[in-house]
């Protein structure tokens, strides 16, 4: 099998496949079905400072190619994500990104400061585009981005992502606000704004009524922020995430120019996925007789592959 690990500061990873926030939850679910070898790393379900129910059910609909979601972050608050499921993610055996979200700044910073001292963190995301939430802010405005990633940039050493919503028009804005505060690199893209009506009742099928659309439905959408932040950012690390569910969007994916590639939707539709990607990754490879990712990552900007 072709080799598939990443080599792209800050990250080293076994594969390329990442486990996007959210759907992986704390990643124990995962165990039973998954080889952790072909996971480059897990993203934590988003943590906040205080526990979060989430909004009212129903709160998942299915789409055609992919699924809205109006979760509303719900999560076990920060104290006992340390206490009660952290330490089983540091058992995990594959790298571990711990994803974090808070309505202020120092929400967030004080979180950061105490994770400082804690080994086996690989590295951090700010979740800065929950799509069902109003009180938490969402990374369109680049001035509050770049508030948050300087308020926590100082608690930290670890690698520092920023996930940002597709959706906005103000992703290159933001996503330099927050590469010029320190982040390192960028999770692009969350879910896309989304709704449907019961045709029946005429009345939105989600309680929240509106949600973030993932899944297949997404991908030109994630390929096109992937695409344009590589393009204006060359060594910033990126993570694509966005309607990932074979090897050939893995490939397209990776071609605009993402160093990872998260998986979301992807997993709920199929827990064995990472390892049917990393089968297929490695075949993709072997036709072409490519011998690294680096041929592929980015190979849209500079004029494709060679094909055999
Ligand atoms: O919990 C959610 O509703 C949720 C989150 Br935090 C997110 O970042 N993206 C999403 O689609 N749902």
């Amino acid at each position: 099998m072709a080799a598939l690990t990443v080599h792209t500061a800050p990250f080293e990873l076994a594969t390329p496949i990442v486990l996007a926030s959210g759907p992986a939850a704390f990643g124990q679910e995962l165990l039973e079905a998954l080889d952790y070898a072909t996971v480059g790393a897990l993203t934590t379900k988003t943590v906040t400072p205080r526990p979060r129910a989430g909004n009212p059910q129903p709160r998942l609909v299915d789409c055609p190619c992919g699924l809205l979601n109006s979760i509303g972050l719900e999560n076990p608050g920060f104290d006992r994500f340390v206490k009660a499921y952290l330490p089983a993610v540091l058992d995990l055996p594959t790298r571990r990104i711990v994803s974090l979200a808070a309505e202020r700044p120092e929400g967030i910073a004080r979180m950061v400061g105490r994770l400082a001292d804690v080994e086996g963190i690989d590295g951090l995301e700010l979740n800065l585009s929950c799509p069902n939430i109003d009180d938490i802010v969402i990374g369109s405005e680049p001035a509050i981005v770049g508030s948050f990633v300087r308020a926590v940039r100082p608690e930290i050493d670890l690698p520092l992502l920023v996930k940002l919503p597709g959706d906005t028009g103000s992703l290159i804005a933001s996503a330099e606000a927050a590469l010029a505060a320190g982040a390192n690199g960028l999770t692009l893209i969350n879910s896309v704004h989304g709704l449907r009506i019961d045709h029946r009742v005429g009345r939105p099928m989600l309680h929240r009524k509106t949600g973030g659309l993932s899944g297949p439905a997404i991908l030109p959408v994630a390929l096109a922020c992937v695409f344009e932040a590589r393009r204006a950012f060359p060594d910033a690390f990126l993570i694509g995430t966005g309607g990932v569910t074979d090897a050939e969007s893995l490939v397209e994916m990776l071609a605009a120019g993402a160093d990872a590639v998260g998986i979301g939707y992807g997993i709920m539709a199929n827990p064995r996925l990472p390892m049917d990607l990393a089968v297929g990754l490695s075949g993709w490879l072997a036709e072409r007789r490519l011998e690294s990712l680096e041929d592929v990552i980015g190979a849209a900007h500079r004029g494709g592959f060679v094909v055999p």
